[in-house]
């Protein structure tokens, strides 16, 4: 179910036109990029920083605690040319990213104020990653967000109005306020596959949207995000391996953002680079850095035309950091101090308007502008939302289920093509199965 929107001056979906590389006037790449490093098992790693520390369980008698040993006053590393992003998209991108993060400013004032019903989901830290993955994909591509990804939705042709009303279980949210989350999707018109809570079980569903595509005859991405804690259920395993054997336009984004509730990566898995579990999948893997707006994008970008060559899927491990607890009632004051220093100096929005300035790409004229623009948005959607009625008692039982009356299920490209033998198996065949 999707709100009725107001018109969308920079909707999210990109024309193959949008995303030719930036060539200079002579007519090379932009920039030279540093040839990419691969780790011990051949897995390209784009960053051009390794953090290197770790967490350790320290425990005093009854109390266990965490602390961070190694190297955390490294330098800032540096905004890695994208090779394909030209200077009106990486502003647009930009406003996208601080779209997100003064979104959710405003959702957890909302939750203070008790205007929302449950409770409230960050991606603090995370915001290249949401957006600059969703911004790589093409109209018709199709991508099912998780509850870090909410700026994947903005990017998407969702507004900051219908998420707000969603969590304050307005009558005019995507749900009509039967939920308080973010369990809703649009199949119509932005492709979103409604976020699924059980972790790991986008995954076969996203393959099998990949699959569905190709049986009517068209090649899509796929792109959803799992996080680090996620990754090691047992359907994320079976829908990757699925992705792979059958070459789905599955685009998986790993969410390698060290925490998985309060359990830090280390005592989670023992690979050090989540992608290389990409190998055992047979399926190509990319290490990239997480808050780095431009990477995001050029590995998400890469993948997405795997998928529509029909190639398969592609592992992205994006390393970050979770920068605030799991949801608004998690104080994660289990995570040592410095380790949140360490990544509030790798703020993906800051050094990414810092990129943009020292580029020329953006006057500070430009910027106060594109502040002041989003801020007077999401102060109009805020007001809009708090101002929208809740739901009718007697709604309660509208659009629960499916009937003939709520929508058609039919094939959203075309007819799928059936093989050459027909539908109906032999006998034989179907007693093979049993023996
Ligand atoms: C199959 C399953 N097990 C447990 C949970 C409860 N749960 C929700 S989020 C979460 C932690 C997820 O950590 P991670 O995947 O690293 O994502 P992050 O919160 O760090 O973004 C857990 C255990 C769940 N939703 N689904
Ligand atoms: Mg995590």
């Amino acid at each position: 179910m999707a709100a009725k929107k107001k018109s969308n001056k920079n909707t999210g979906n990109h024309s193959k036109q949008a995303h030719k590389p930036a060539i200079s006037s002579n007519g090379r790449p932009a920039s030279k990029l540093p040839a990419p490093q691969l780790n011990e098992y051949g897995i390209p790693d784009w960053r051009l920083e390794k953090p290197d520390f770790e967490v350790i369980e320290v425990s005093h008698g009854d109390e266990v605690h965490y602390e961070i040993r190694g190297k955390l006053d490294a330098p800032v590393p540096p905004i890695r040319d994208s090779k394909y992003l030209n200077q009106k998209q990486c502003v647009e991108l930009y406003r996208w990213m601080l779209m997100n993060r003064r979104m959710e400013q405003a959702l957890e004032n909302l939750y203070k104020q008790g205007k929302v019903v449950g409770g409230v989901y960050f991606g603090l830290g995370q915001e290249a990653c949401s957006c600059a993955s969703a911004y790589a994909l093409s109209a018709d591509d199709w991508f099912a967000p998780m509850i870090r990804n909410q700026g994947s939705q903005l990017v998407r042709g969702f507004h900051a109005r219908d998420i707000m009303m969603q969590y304050m279980a307005k009558a005019g949210s995507p749900t009509r306020g039967k939920d308080g989350t973010s369990h809703y999707g649009d199949i119509e018109k932005r492709n979103m596959v409604s976020p699924i809570s059980m972790l790991g079980d986008l995954i076969p569903v996203m393959a099998g949207v990949s699959l569905g595509a190709r049986l009517q005859g068209k090649e899509v991405a796929c792109l959803t995000w799992i996080g680090d804690g996620g990754q090691s259920t047992g359907v994320s395993y079976e829908g990757i391996n699925f992705a792979a054997v059958r070459k789905l336009g599955l685009v998986l984004i790993v969410e390698s953002n060290l925490w998985a509730y309060s359990t830090p990566t280390e005592y989670q898995v023992a690979v050090k680079d989540l992608a290389n579990r990409a190998i055992g999948y047979g399926m190509p893997g990319v290490i990239i850095d997480g808050t780095d707006a431009c990477q995001v994008y050029d590995a998400t970008y890469e993948a997405v035309e795997r998928a529509h060559r029909g190639e398969g899927p592609t592992m992205i491990e994006a390393k970050m950091m979770r920068m605030k607890g799991h949801a608004i009632h998690d104080a994660a004051a289990y995570v040592p101090q410095e380790m949140h220093e360490f990544w509030r100096k790798r703020d993906p929005i800051d050094r990414f308007e810092k990129y943009l300035l020292q580029k020329k790409w953006l006057t500070p004229e430009q910027n106060r502008q594109i502040i002041d623009e989003v801020e007077k948005e999401l102060e109009e959607d805020r007001d809009f939302a708090m101002n929208s009625p809740m739901p009718e008692p007697h709604t309660a039982s509208e659009g629960v289920y499916c009937d003939n009356s709520c929508h058609d299920i039919k094939p959203k490209y075309a007819m799928p093509k059936s093989g050459k033998r027909g539908g109906k198996l032999k006998e034989t065949e179907a007693a093979i199965h049993f023996k």
